[in-house]
């Protein structure tokens, strides 16, 4: 599979060109020889699934030696199979109705105190900035965690692009909207579509970081492809999934959850292991994968990065 996916970009194009005729042929011929009609179907899927991405060639992208730690990377077959995407439904459970998701065409909308808005395409945007690929901790606020290889860019480099204006405060993200595609959506109880939001200083943090790829590869449909957050010092719904616009404002933007239940899910989440949420503690968190607790720390491990952001603010707002 690795194999397949590190193949270069002329070749994917040719084998995207090759007329469906002469692939059920070639499928044929598998069966001829002796392998199993299921066999071969199922190599076709995972060939079809990896070469249809056009960023593909991108992967792996080259390691930032800066972001690593000192916890095992937690297995992709996990990861992919454990998930908190509401879109798709509320258990975790989601990874196969995730499928569902079109991530082509994808745009993305930069727009409010900027320069001048603009609208990109997915596949120009990250040929713009370069690609890294991070070891990242990552803290639920339902008390688990995972280790996972991200791919992607800065969201620094990100707002230099958009060029704020200086009246802008917060960065809001927001995600796609269509319950036909992601049935999780038919759900009145939630108030669709997705939006969370950062503060303008911690958009310009180091850590802040927009992913686009995870284990090597373009990343998986249910981790929220094609471009999604990951704010390593905060609690996990922070980091929104599948991000269509990206707005520069003034007034604190609302998110999700936040708007559901302010007293559960606050506006900054960092990640306090002694401030507990109102149904249960945040002392400690089940490591995905393994099922060992262990003590959650303070910013979940990157005070060092990122404690000068919250100097001399009110800390009982700080952590929920
Ligand atoms: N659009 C969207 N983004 C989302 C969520 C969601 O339901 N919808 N869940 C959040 C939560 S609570 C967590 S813990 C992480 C989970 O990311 P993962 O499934 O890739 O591990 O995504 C976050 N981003
Ligand atoms: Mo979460």
């Amino acid at each position: 599979m690795v194999a397949i996916i590190r193949r270069p970009s002329w070749e994917i194009a040719e084998r995207l060109a090759t007329p469906e005729s002469v692939y059920l042929n070639r499928r044929s011929i598998l069966k001829g020889m002796g392998f199993g009609a299921a066999a071969a179907l199922s190599h076709g899927a995972v060939v079809a699934a990896a070469e249809a991405d056009p960023t593909a060639d991108l992967y792996p992208a080259k390691k930032n030696e800066k972001y690593k730690i000192d916890r095992p990377v937690t297995p992709e077959e996990i990861n992919a199979n454990y998930n908190n995407f509401y879109e798709f439904g509320t258990s975790k459970d989601i990874a196969a109705n995730a499928q569902n998701l079109v991530v082509r065409p994808w745009e993305i909308t930069i727009d409010g105190l900027v320069e001048k808005p603009f609208t990109i395409a997915l596949d120009d945007l990250v040929r713009k900035i370069p690609l890294e690929t991070r070891l990242y901790r990552h803290r639920c606020v339902e008390a688990w965690s995972m280790t996972i290889p991200w791919a992607g860019f800065p969201l620094k480099s990100l707002v230099a692009m958009a060029n704020p204006q200086a009246s802008a405060k917060y960065v809001r993200f927001e995600t796609f909207l269509d319950p036909d595609m992601a049935s999780g959506q038919g759900n009145f109880l939630y108030p669709w579509p997705y939006i969370e939001g950062v503060t303008i200083e911690e958009a310009g943090n180091d850590l802040s970081f927009m992913v686009t790829g995870a284990y090597d590869k373009p990343v998986a449909k249910q981790h929220g492809a094609p471009l999604r957050l990951h704010m390593p010092w905060k609690y996990g719904f922070k980091s929104i999934k599948s991000i269509r616009k990206i707005s520069f404002v003034e007034e604190r933007p609302v998110g999700l959850w936040e708007a559901l239940q302010p007293s559960e899910y606050g506006f900054w989440a960092n990640v306090n292991p002694e401030v507990a949420h109102p149904r249960w503690s945040q002392a400690t968190e089940r490591v995905l994968d393994t099922g060992e607790r262990i003590p959650t720390l303070l910013f979940n491990g990157y005070a060092a990065e990122v404690a000068d952001l919250y100097v001399g603010m009110d800390p009982s707002t700080l952590y929920m």
